[in-house]
């Protein structure tokens, strides 16, 4: 399993995703500080939604395999600045997340967004119902 750091807003879907990906339960939990869940550093999502936590990320970022950005395609707000995966020295992996309850419309908004922020490739997934998520590990190696 790769090393990860899962960036998004708050409650898009990171500790889901973390608690998935390492087989654990899906438990409600809300990210207080960063968390190591099996290989996948969940950060809290304030880092995202205030400047000054930024820095923080970068950091963060250089021992990791692989940055996500994810996206929650039901949530209006959106984060990520043009071109924002340039400040993450690995690759950036753009997940639109919470398909199970999203309009087709909505996922493809938020796909063009995580492009826009310059996230490739993109998945679509739900870690409620698995979706998607063989294909992003398969990618991952
Ligand atoms: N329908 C649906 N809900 C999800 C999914 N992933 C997470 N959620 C729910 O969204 C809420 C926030 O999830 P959480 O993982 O805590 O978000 P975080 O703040 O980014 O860590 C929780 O109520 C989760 O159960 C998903 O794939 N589908
Ligand atoms: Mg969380």
């Amino acid at each position: 399993m790769k090393k990860l750091l899962l960036i998004g807003t708050v409650s898009c879907g990171k500790t889901t995703l973390s608690q998935y990906l390492s087989g654990q339960d899906l438990v409600y939990k809300k990210t207080q500080a960063l968390d190591v869940i099996g290989t996948a550093i969940d950060t809290p999502g304030e880092y995202l939604e205030h400047r000054a936590y930024m820095r923080n990320l970068m950091v963060l970022s250089a021992d990791v395999d692989y940055v996500l950005f994810l996206m929650d395609p039901t949530q209006e707000r959106f984060m990520y600045s043009p071109g924002h995966s340039a400040s993450f020295p690995v690759p950036v992996i753009g997940v639109v997340t919470k398909i199970d309850i999203a309009t087709p419309k909505q996922i493809n908004d938020a796909r063009q967004m995580l492009e826009i922020a310059g996230a490739d490739p993109i998945f679509n997934i739900s870690s409620y119902t698995g979706e998607g998520i063989p294909e992003l590990l398969k990618y991952m190696g």
